[in-house]
C-alpha cells in the first residue's frame, strides 16, 4: 500500500490521476498528470507501508516509470535515499514547455511605424548604394507586416517585419514591440530575436508580470553599455548563484559583425539554469528545488508581458552616415520565446 501526502493530491486527483486497487487495497497512484498542472514542486511522495508487497509494489513503480517515460510529460520523480532505502520522490508535472510564437499578440508602436504606407525604398548595410528595395505594405510581396514575425517560414523565404528608414535622422528611430498572451508563463528556454539586416546597437527587454500595467527591464543591449545606460557591460557567464536575478547590460548582441554573420538576439536562459543545474542542464532536481526555496528566482523567469524597446538600429560599425538614411531601420524576422 502506498501513502500519498502533500499539497497537491486533490488536485492531482481532480486531474485525472486514477486510483489502482489490487487485492482490496489501494496502491499505486496511477496514470497521467494533465499538462496544466497548477501543483508546486515538490508535492507528492510514495512511501511503500507494508512489506509483504514490496516487490510487487516495485514493479508496479517500474510500469508507472514506463507509462510516464511514454506519455511527453515532464519527469516529475527522482529517487530519494531514506532510512528505509531508496523511494520515488514525486513532483508536480509541470506543463511542457513549448514555443509561445503562436500564441503571442504583437503589438508595434508608434502605429506608423511599420514600412510601406506610404512605399518606401531602401538599401542595406552591406550594399548601401543598391536603394533599389522597395516596401509597399497594398502589395503582398512587398509588404512587411509585424505578424511576419511570428510566422513559421520551414522551407521557404524568411519573411521579416520592417521599420520606416531613418530619414529623420538626428531624431531618434525608436519602435515597441509588445509581445502578450494572456497569461503566466515561465522561461524554459533563451529567448531569441532575429534581425534580417543588423541586430540594433541599442535595446531594451522588459517584461510585466501584470499583463503590462508595470514594467520592468529584462536586460539592456548595446554596443557600447556605459555609453547608452551608464552601466558596465557584463555576461551571463560572470553572474553566480547568488546575484543570478540580476538584470544586466551586455554587449554580446549589439557589436556589428555583419548582418548575416550573427543575427540573433538572447535572452539567456540556459546559461542562468545551469548555474543551478551544471552544465547541459543535467541536475535540473537542483534547479527545481531552488526554484522553489530562492526568493524571486521562480518570479525571475516568469512574466505575463514582454516588451522590445528599439532604441537605436544598426550602423555597419560606424557613426551615421546622413547622406545616406535609407540604410538604417529594424527588420525582424522570428521572436521565439519557450516556455510552460
Ligand atoms: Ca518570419
Amino acid at each position: 500500500m502506498f501513502l500519498a501526502k502533500g499539497v497537491c493530491v486533490e488536485e492531482r486527483q481532480r486531474e485525472g490521476i486514477r486510483t489502482v486497487s489490487l487485492s482490496g487495497r489501494t496502491v499505486l497512484l496511477l496514470g497521467r498528470f494533465r499538462s496544466s498542472s497548477p501543483c508546486g514542486a515538490p508535492c507528492l511522495s510514495l512511501m511503500p507501508m507494508d512489506p509483504s508487497s514490496a516487490m510487487l509494489s516495485q514493479a508496479l513503480l517500474l510500469l508507472q516509470c514506463f507509462i510516464l517515460t511514454l506519455g511527453q510529460y515532464d519527469n516529475c520523480k527522482s529517487l530519494v535515499s531514506t532510512d528505509d532505502g531508496p523511494i520515488w520522490e514525486y513532483y508536480a508535472c509541470q506543463p511542457r514547455p513549448m514555443s509561445m510564437k503562436e500564441y503571442m499578440q504583437i503589438r508595434v508602436e508608434p502605429p506608423d511605424i511599420t514600412c510601406g504606407n506610404p512605399p518606401e525604398r531602401f538599401c542595406t548595410l552591406e550594399n548601401p548604394y543598391l536603394c533599389s528595395d522597395e516596401c509597399d505594405a497594398s502589395t503582398k510581396e512587398l509588404a512587411h507586416p509585424p505578424e511576419l514575425m511570428q510566422d513559421r517560414e520551414r522551407t521557404g523565404p524568411i519573411t521579416y517585419w520592417q521599420t520606416v528608414t531613418w530619414s529623420r535622422f538626428p531624431e531618434p528611430l525608436l519602435a515597441n514591440i509588445s509581445l502578450s498572451w494572456n497569461k503566466t508563463l515561465e522561461l524554459t528556454d533563451d529567448i531569441q530575436i532575429t534581425f534580417q539586416y543588423g541586430r540594433p546597437t541599442i535595446m531594451v527587454l522588459d517584461k510585466s508580470l501584470n499583463y503590462g500595467r508595470n514594467w520592468q527591464p529584462y536586460q539592456y543591449y548595446a554596443d557600447d553599455c556605459m555609453e547608452a545606460f551608464g552601466m558596465y557591460s557584463k555576461r551571463v557567464q560572470d553572474l553566480s548563484a547568488t546575484n543570478v536575478t540580476r538584470v544586466i547590460c551586455t554587449d554580446q548582441y549589439s557589436k556589428w559583425v555583419g548582418s548575416k554573420n550573427d543575427k540573433t538576439v538572447r535572452f539567456e536562459v540556459k546559461e542562468r539554469f545551469s548555474i543551478f543545474a551544471g552544465t547541459k542542464s543535467k541536475n535540473m532536481y537542483n534547479l527545481y528545488t531552488r526554484m522553489e526555496s530562492m526568493k524571486g528566482l521562480r518570479d525571475f523567469f516568469s512574466f505575463t508581458n514582454l516588451r522590445l524597446r528599439l532604441l537605436r538600429p544598426a550602423l555597419g560599425g560606424t557613426y551615421v552616415q546622413r547622406d545616406n538614411l535609407l540604410k538604417y531601420f529594424y527588420a525582424i524576422s522570428d521572436i521565439d520565446v519557450q516556455a510552460r
